[in-house]
């Protein structure tokens, strides 16, 4: 085995700027990211922009711009943004790149190698919401997608069909000798019945459409979103030897392309005689103040604008606390807000304050000594390393918070700031450092920048331990 973690974020449609919902499944890849560097692995962390959609003819088109000047506009809203909530991705793809284009050839022509592509005479409703095909029998009574209330296109046209019927028993052993390979669990049991009710051919192409990849030696044909935005994947690590050598270990999505990535992709794979990744990760939908995000609605909000009044590790921790991972949620900035006073404010906010204003007055704190801390240093880093592991993010916050809790009742019982006799009071705060400076370490991969600056703070120099007073983390927000 080699040291390297793969994991990627979707790769999200231009038609739009990024909403809280985009930034929560990037904000989870992130989290793992940072989590398997910190345990020495080499870590390739991948997000980027689906661009050959019709709905970004259709955005370009609406608001009267050039689509390649459109997609560049765009391109750069999305990246900047994941730069603004400092997410550690490194590598960032286009799929209007050339380097992807020709990985999506190299794809396709291995597809075809195998048998797995020819040619039919297809009608049926294409819902450009989905960018996908629906069944007659998934529509609204009045022939509307039901989720997003538009009239799908009626198209009959030739297209390519990827065979993906043949893959249905592959993918059922696949399944059966990979128990991890989707979760949650009950995400993983909605795909493998979705599978056994049996699987129908796909297809792969659209007839005479200006924007998108052009289908090898048949320049009529464009390749079907979908087909093209997976492989994705593969160019971020320099095409098909770099995904041979290892391909991804997490795909985190959202339950909504769960099927793409756990039913479909993994199909394609076996066609193109390439290894499987390690695991599709599912993060449930949340509404915002019960309602689903909408622009109709007009509640799509703008991380950045969380960000600006609270922070980005305040935003990180609300989403990781607040839904448990996989589970369906709600956010509403009331929420956020009261948890951000509770438990960032009065709780690691003032916890660090208060534990790094008293050592500062000390020349020096002595080495941590209670085993009654020791004991909870380890509890915490143990809980913390398996709640993370097994994607429960809210149950490592708790864990964490728990040991702060554990520092806030001994500073209060033992009133160490009263203290008078300074050994002791040099013991007492050699305790709280070790544990404050415990808790900095394993919220690393949750809340970096409150993270490093507690770690800054405290210093071995001349064999002993100092500190110095921070700035406060999290200062108070009212409504
Ligand atoms: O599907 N709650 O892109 P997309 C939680 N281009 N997560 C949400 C959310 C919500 N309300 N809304 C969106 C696409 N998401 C394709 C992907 S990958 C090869 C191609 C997140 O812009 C969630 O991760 O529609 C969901 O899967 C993704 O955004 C859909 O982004």
């Amino acid at each position: 085995m080699d040291n390297k973690f793969y994991i990627t974020t979707p790769i999200y449609y231009v038609n739009d700027k990024p909403h809280i919902g985009h930034a929560y499944s990037s904000i989870v890849a992130d989290v793992l990211a940072r989590w398997r560097f910190g345990q020495g692995e080499d870590v390739v962390f991948s997000m980027g922009v689906d661009e050959n959609a019709q709905k970004t003819v259709d955005a370009a088109a609406k608001r009267g711009e050039e689509i390649r000047a459109y997609t560049d506009r765009m391109a750069e809203i999305w990246q900047s943004t994941w730069e603004k909530l400092g997410l550690s991705y490194t590598d960032f793809i286009r799929t209007t790149e050339e380097r992807h284009a020709a990985v999506v050839v190299d794809f396709w022509r291995r597809l075809e190698a195998a048998g797995d592509l020819y040619k039919e005479k297809y009608e049926g409703w294409y819902c450009r919401g989905h960018e996908a095909f629906l069944n007659e029998d998934e529509l609204t009574p009045d022939g509307l997608c039901p989720e997003h209330k538009t009239k799908p296109d009626w198209v009959s046209e030739e297209n390519y069909y990827f065979a993906l019927s043949k893959y249905q028993q592959p993918l059922l052993d696949f399944y059966a000798a990979h128990e991890d390979f989707v979760a949650p669990a009950n995400r993983f049991n909605e795909v493998k019945s979705f599978v056994e009710r049996g699987l129908e051919d796909v297809s792969f192409s659209r007839e005479k459409k200006a924007w998108g990849i052009p289908v090898p030696d048949d320049p009529e044909q464009v390749i079907y979103v979908w087909a093209d935005a997976l492989v994705n994947y593969i160019t971020v690590v320099g095409g098909i030897e770099g995904w041979e050598q290892h391909p991804a270990d997490i795909h985190v999505v959202g339950k909504d392309i769960l099927r793409f990535h756990a039913v479909i992709w993994p199909a394609m794979l076996m066609s193109a005689g390439l290894p499987l990744p390690g695991q599709a990760l599912a993060s449930g939908f949340f509404t915002i103040d019960g309602v689903k995000i909408s622009k109709t609605i007009g509640n799509v909000i703008d991380p950045l604008d969380l960000t600006a009044r609270y922070g980005n590790d305040a935003l990180r921790y609300f989403l990781l606390r607040e839904i448990p991972f996989g589970e369906d949620g709600d956010f509403s900035e009331a929420k956020m807000r009261d948890r951000y006073n509770a438990d960032l404010a009065n709780g690691l906010g003032n916890f660090a304050a208060r534990v790094l204003a008293l050592a500062e007055k000390e020349e020096s704190v002595a080495e941590l000594s209670d085993p009654a801390f020791q004991l909870e240093m380890d509890r915490m880093r143990q809980l913390a390393f398996l709640r993370t592991k097994e994607f429960k993010f809210n149950e490592a916050l708790a864990a964490i918070w728990a040991a702060i809790s554990f520092g806030d009742r001994y500073m209060n019982n033992e009133a160490v700031w009263a203290i008078q006799d300074g050994e002791d009071r040099r013991e007492n705060l050699g305790n709280l450092i070790a544990l404050l400076g415990a808790v900095a370490e394993v919220l690393l991969p949750y809340l970096p920048d409150s993270s490093r600056k507690i770690s800054a703070a405290i210093r071995r120099e001349d064999g002993a331990t100092r500190a110095s007073r921070i700035e406060p983390l999290f200062p108070r927000v009212t409504a």
